[in-house]
């Protein structure tokens, strides 16, 4: 549910998301607030009452957009800085759904009232964005990658890496020598069982480096 529709198109018809589509593996579509606000200027937020900067999206077309595509099997997600962290646990669960709402906020946010009809609060980060458009394209890709079907077997494993409680190894690929700097060469030996021992072992350091809080996690 967006007031800018437009902004999904492109990334949600490009590389694994479209592909996804093209498989019949997901669907989507985009409901306006606008298309529902009995406005005759169609608007849908207003001023804060209490005073106060900024605008408010006003309950009824929010609403009454949600209600318009809400199906028993529904589950509605409002993308705000207030949500719980999203994480690859969370995307896990919600590929399991059969439908997602994922309604996107914008002005100061929504009016309160509205927060019934929402299942999740989710966010994506502890910083306050323009509207939720970007963090419901983040989850829908986080989710979509999650849907069996979308990846092959081996690139699903591949893509694992949160779910393993570590970060992933590093990679390289052609030329061989770039910049006068070398690939490990244990990745030339062929001897696959070496190669994913090297790997296991960059990936621990990696984390041990970048993240240590999710080995303690692990
Ligand atoms: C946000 C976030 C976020 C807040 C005001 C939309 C904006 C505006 N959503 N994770 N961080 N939303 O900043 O999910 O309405």
């Amino acid at each position: 549910m967006t007031l800018f529709p437009e902004m999904f198109a492109s990334v949600m018809d490009a590389s694994i998301l479209g592909r996804a589509r093209q498989k019949g593996l997901v669907s989507w579509d985009c409901v306006n607030p606008r298309d529902f606000s009995r406005d005759k200027h169609h608007k849908v937020d207003d001023r804060p009452f209490g005073g106060g900067p900024g605008m408010v999206m006003m309950p009824e077309p929010l609403a009454e957009a949600v209600e318009s595509v809400k199906t028993k099997q529904s589950i509605v997600v409002f993308l705000s800085p207030q949500g719980e962290p999203f994480s690859d646990e969370k995307a896990s669960r919600l590929a399991e759904e059969k439908h997602l709402i994922l309604v996107c906020g914008h002005y100061e946010g929504v009016d309160e009232r509205v927060m019934g009809i929402f299942d999740e609060e989710i966010s994506i980060g502890d910083y306050v964005l323009t509207g939720g458009e970007l963090p419901a394209m983040v989850v829908a890709d986080a989710v979509v990658r999650k849907i069996p079907g979308v990846f092959k077997k081996e690139e699903a494993a591949a893509s694992e890496s949160f779910a393993s409680g570590a970060l992933d190894f590093p990679q390289y690929t052609r030329p061989r020598l770039w910049r006068g700097r070398e690939v490990p060469e244990v990745l030339f030996s062929g001897d696959h069982k070496r190669i994913a021992q090297w790997r296991k072992k960059a990936a621990h350091a990696a984390t041990l480096s970048k993240r240590p809080d999710l080995l303690s996690r692990a």
